[in-house]
């Protein structure tokens, strides 16, 4: 049966084209997944080195909104802290030390040094009044 030998060699030939793609395709799949993951490496690098090293302190001037003493907190409004890629808003922080609290007055404008243990680990490590 002459067709079912053509589709045969058809066949053959599909199989020997599908390994031929394979090893030809492989290596090419292998250096564009290189080239992504070198991508991300990238990406992360660039985040990185935006991102500044922690610990850190930071100064930022802020307005006290809420002073909390028993739980040695405070809600301010501050300026933006761009080393941590934070814009200006409202939010507490936890003081290190209550008796940085004493003689603070709602609407008092400061300077917090924050330290940051890591960019969601943070704590009002010195604070002073301004004006
Ligand atoms: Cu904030």
């Amino acid at each position: 049966m002459p067709s079912l030998k053509i589709s045969k060699s058809f066949v053959f030939s599909l199989i020997i084209l599908s390994v031929l793609g394979l090893i030809f395709l492989t290596p090419m799949e292998v250096l564009a997944q290189g080239h992504d993951h070198s991508g991300h490496g990238g990406t992360h690098g660039a985040n990185v080195s935006q991102s500044a090293p922690t610990p850190a302190i930071y100064s930022v001037r802020a307005t006290l909104r809420e002073i909390d003493s028993p739980n040695a907190r405070i809600v301010v409004d501050h300026g933006p802290i761009e080393a941590v890629g934070w814009g200006p808003m409202t939010m507490g922080f936890k003081v290190d030390d209550p008796s940085l609290l004493e003689g603070l007055t709602i609407g008092d404008n400061l300077r917090l040094d924050i330290k940051f243990n890591s960019p969601n680990d943070y704590v009002v490590v010195d604070l002073e009044p301004l004006d």
